[in-house]
């Protein structure tokens, strides 16, 4: 199919309630949008950077930025553009992994609507739910912590992550353990706040049966991880280290990694993100799905991820409604403490015209 031209959609999405990690506290996502317009139908993609490059070094002008100037000329230049291409055809371009992740996902949801094709069934899954976990930002205090925590387990989420950092992280453990039980599946997400030399302090949290600590130290400090994994007994999982298949090998061989979180923007794309699924499995390593607070777009496509079966611990997946009061598709709606995975053509859902209108703040047309 011919390549008529992307559309670059940026939106901004107001959250319910702020996100407060230990990098930052968001109100609104600032999200690019992809339409990928082909001759004989279109598909969708969502770029998971943040506005501000805390996370990691990409932010959502530098992805429009970097998608405009380099990423498609590259792709229209290629001609016959098919997603298990595109990983190659970018492979001269460095890092810039979430922009790229974006266009490979708008280009797959394209190839799989023209075949009228489930990402699921492409990926060959079989689950037709999975259950969601939500993760929760540090709070103001302990009391709306707890408010918060037991809300969430009101509306049936089966796994809590809280957000901690230095000075709101053995209290809070604690204090939800003691309000709601040692049977709670609970894991804490440092996002790099901590140092090799607070191992002592983290050791503090093995009494409290967390399924795990995501990325306690750096991005970049692989051994650091593997020598903290030997200092606590909470197992290590990691995010923002993992940036590709090759990272997420070099993290299992090291021993820095007993559990992984995928994350697709992360590192370029589903198709990889399916290949360290792949790796992890062979290695006995357990992984389960990030989250970025994607709208409807992302999220389902998570969820079809997720639906492989080396996804065995819960993952960020939370419905719609846990960070929009408005989403721009129809909205991911939980059940049961489940998620259903999307089985329409696609990657699952397309924004509704209307509502996407309502968050839109502006459009570009490249023509190819
Ligand atoms: O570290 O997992 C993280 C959101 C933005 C940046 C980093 C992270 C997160 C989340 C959100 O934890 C999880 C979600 O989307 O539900
Ligand atoms: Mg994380």
């Amino acid at each position: 199919a011919k390549l008529i031209g992307v559309e670059l959609v940026r939106v901004t999405m107001p959250l319910k309630q702020p996100f407060r990690t230990s990098f930052g506290s968001e109100t609104a996502r600032d999200i690019l949008l992809l339409r990928w317009v082909r001759s004989d139908g279109e598909g969708w993609g969502e770029c998971v950077a943040g506005r501000d490059p805390l996370y990691s070094s990409e932010y959502t002008d530098g992805a429009a930025n970097v998608i405009r100037r380099f990423l498609l000329p590259r792709l229209v230049a290629d001609g016959d553009i098919r997603a298990e291409s595109v990983a190659g055809v970018l492979e001269p371009i460095s890092g810039h992994r979430m922009a790229k992740a974006a266009v490979e996902m708008a280009v797959l949801d394209a190839q799989l609507r023209a075949e009228d094709r489930p990402f699921a069934e492409y990926l060959g899954s079989s689950r037709s739910r999975i259950p969601a976990g939500v993760s929760i930002g540090i709070q103001p205090s302990i009391g709306q912590l707890l408010d918060t925590v037991g809300g969430f387990l009101d509306e049936g989420y089966p796994r809590i992550k809280l957000k901690i950092e230095p000075g709101w992280d053995l209290e809070p453990v604690a204090r939800v353990r003691e309000r709601f039980g040692a049977d709670v599946l609970l894991q804490v997400d440092a996002n790099a706040a901590y140092r090799l030399s607070d191992a002592r302090h983290l050791s503090g949290l093995d009494e409290f049966g967390l399924l795990l600590i995501e990325q306690p130290l750096a991005n970049d400090d692989l051994r650091q991880h593997a020598e903290l994994a030997r200092l606590i007994s909470t197992p290590i999982c990691l995010d923002e280290s993992i940036i590709s298949a090759a990272a997420a090998a070099d993290a299992i061989a090291m021993r820095a990694a007993q559990v992984i979180n995928i994350k697709p923007g992360r590192v370029g794309g589903y198709l990889e993100a399916r290949r360290i699924h792949d790796l992890a499995a062979a290695h006995g390593i357990a992984v389960w799905c990030g989250g970025m607070l994607e709208t409807g777009l992302g999220r389902n496509a998570n969820i079809a991820l997720a639906s492989l079966p080396g996804f065995t611990l819960p993952g960020d997946t939370s419905a719609s409604d846990r960070f929009y009061a408005n989403d721009i598709t129809e909205p991911v709606v939980l059940r049961d403490g489940h998620v259903p995975v999307p089985t329409g053509p696609g990657l699952g859902a397309v924004p509704d015209e209307g509502r996407l209108k309502e968050f839109t703040v502006s459009r570009e047309w490249i023509p190819a």
